[in-house]
């Protein structure tokens, strides 16, 4: 059945979702929803999504929000189709499991700050907070530092097999890479730059980059 992704395709978090169903082979069909008119904020949406955020599924009569829940639910659902992108045991999981709550509890935040301000604060004519954005360099620099540590040990972050953990990574440390001046927090660390040029160079992020 081809799943409804509400989106629009280019929203980071969507694309976190269709990367995953690229790399499973789930057949997705995108509804666009256009954010700048405040089309998330519709009351036909908000049924769908409380909080007015992107994306959501639709499965049949089975809606998802959230895009770390949606690629756990469908790398669980199809773990035999497509790349397996959980491992094959029980500790395989657990440690993509490990990865992925990094991503989203120590990796995420100060991304984020560096990326709304760096990308979006000049385009909304607002000032940039030079003293957080500091503080949100200083904060990813020390969570690299222990990427950098552990991708000298391992290929991928949950071992040697390409994962949600990787997967999940993929759309925000795409714009800090080409959105924002801040490219060498990457570029410079042996191990995580390794590990960018691999994970990014996968065809699933290469075809969901031009959807
Ligand atoms: N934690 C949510 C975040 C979703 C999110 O922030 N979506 C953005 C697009 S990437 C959005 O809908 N922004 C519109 C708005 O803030 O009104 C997820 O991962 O699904």
């Amino acid at each position: 059945m081809t799943v409804k992704v509400y989106g629009p395709a280019y929203a980071s978090a969507t694309r976190r979702v269709l990367a995953c169903f690229v790399e499973k082979g789930i057949e997705f069909e995108i509804v666009p929803l256009d954010l700048l008119k405040g089309e998330q904020k519709n009351p036909d949406f908000l049924k769908l999504q409380p909080f007015g955020l992107v994306p959501v599924i639709e499965d049949g009569d089975f809606t998802l929000y959230e895009s770390r829940a949606i690629i756990r639910y469908y790398a669980e659902k199809y773990a035999t189709q497509g790349t397996d992108l959980l491992g094959k045991t029980l500790e395989d999981r657990a440690i993509v499991e490990q990865w992925l709550e990094v991503e989203g509890q120590n990796y995420h935040p100060p991304l984020y700050t560096l990326v709304l301000q760096l990308m979006y604060y000049p385009k909304m004519g607002l000032a940039l907070d030079h003293k957080v954005l500091e503080e949100c360099e200083e904060k990813l620099g020390k969570v690299l530092d222990i990427y950098e540590e552990r991708l000298s040990k391992s290929k991928y972050l949950a071992g040697d097999f390409f994962s949600l953990a990787d997967l999940t990574h993929l759309p925000f440390t795409y714009y800090l890479l080409t959105e924002t001046d801040k490219g060498y927090m990457i570029r410079d660390r042996k191990h995580v730059n390794g590990w960018w040029d691999d994970i990014s160079n996968r065809e699933s992020w290469k075809k969901v980059l031009q959807l």
